[in-house]
């Protein structure tokens, strides 16, 4: 059940465009189902807040073996330098990614079953030894958080990224100043 890559005006066949000029996907973004597209869409919007060229695939460990053997054994002779790999339920597909990867794999448990992700969670994040998957919050925080978290591994040798992140810690600080101050004036008119 392979998905076609996301397309648009400014990313075609797994690159965006930055500043006039097309780059190739360097994170990969694979979901077990286009069931779990409106969480892992998160991650590519964030992705593309750090500026980062990603591609987006369905493919699955149960459904796909041997499209997601193939996907991992490829990712990095294509230029991928992460993999975000996201999964609902018997969430196999991150760990498989990992097992025929040398690259980083990063794991989203998607809270798609009747146990709401906790079968996903425990999964995804409960690798036997020498196969580690980064595993992430379950659903949209995690979603997110496996796009800052590739973006932290590519800040390490890209400045640009790694001045981005710097300004999201900003962001992130002001927005909890605003919210400490309306908490403040809402305690401050009720006394
Ligand atoms: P459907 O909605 O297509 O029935 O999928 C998907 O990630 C999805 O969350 C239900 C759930 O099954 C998950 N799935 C896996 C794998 N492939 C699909 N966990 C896998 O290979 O691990």
């Amino acid at each position: 059940m392979q998905k076609r890559r996301r397309q648009g005006s400014a990313k075609e066949n797994g690159k965006v465009a930055t500043g006039g000029k097309k780059h190739a996907a360097l994170v990969g973004i694979v979901m077990g189902s286009d069931t779990d597209y409106p969480t892992m869409s998160e991650a590519g919007k964030t992705l593309e807040k750090f500026g980062i060229a990603y591609e987006m695939e369905v493919l699955s460990a149960h459904r796909t073996p041997a499209r997601a053997h193939e996907y991992a054994t490829t990712a990095l002779s294509r230029g991928l330098k992460v993999v975000i790999a996201a999964a609902g339920a018997a969430a196999h597909l991150a760990g498989v990614m990992a097992a025929n990867t040398t690259l980083p794999v990063i794991g989203v448990p998607m809270a798609t079953s009747t146990l709401n992700g906790l079968d996903a969670l425990l999964a995804t994040v409960q690798m036997p030894g020498g196969i580690p998957v980064a595993t992430m919050a379950i659903d949209k925080a995690g979603a997110a958080n496996a796009a800052i978290f590739a973006a932290e591994i590519l800040g390490l040798s890209d400045p640009e990224i790694a001045r981005k992140l710097v300004e999201h810690k900003e962001a992130l600080a002001r927005a909890v100043a605003e919210k400490n101050a309306r908490l403040q004036k809402q305690l401050s008119e009720q006394k």
